[in-house]
């Protein structure tokens, strides 16, 4: 049985994102906004099948996918590319590749007690993210 990814998750740290934000070329004013928010995680699972949205005063990103199934990423209102996207399970962790212009581009996702955890990678930025879970109502 794999991990339940599901539930809404507050930010609560959010290590090297400048950096990361700068691997993927976006702009110094967007970087300063992008910087300023506190980020929520909403997950939708049933099974294999997902869908995450980032949510923010400032924009919001979804994906939708099933673990195993390449599918076309469009990182609309992130930084506007296009990315050949497969999640696969490692053991309980949700690791995404992120095939496109930029090397090494991806994501990697796992729980520990009450606690989201998500590393993004591009070229050779790493940032690191922990959320922590909104009880449900
Ligand atoms: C670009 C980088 C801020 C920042 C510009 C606008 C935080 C895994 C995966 C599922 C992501 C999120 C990547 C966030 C990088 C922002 C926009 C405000 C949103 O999450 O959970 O998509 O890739």
């Amino acid at each position: 049985m794999s991990t339940d990814f599901n539930g809404t998750w507050n930010i609560i740290s959010n290590d090297n994102f400048e950096s990361y934000m700068q691997a993927l070329d976006i702009d110094f004013a967007t970087r300063k906004v992008a910087n300023l928010l506190s980020p929520q995680k909403i997950i939708e699972q049933k099974g294999d099948s997902f869908i995450i949205k980032t949510i923010s005063t400032f924009r919001n990103y979804e994906v939708q996918f099933t673990v195993g199934e390449e599918f076309e990423e469009n990182t609309k209102g992130l930084d506007n590319r296009k990315c050949q996207s497969l999640v696969t399970w490692d053991n309980n962790k949700l690791v995404c590749v992120q095939k496109g212009e930029k090397k090494d581009r991806g994501w990697t996702h796992w729980i520990e007690g009450d606690k989201l955890y998500l590393e993004l990678n591009c070229e050779n930025q790493v940032c690191k993210q922990v959320y922590k879970k909104v009880p449900p109502a």
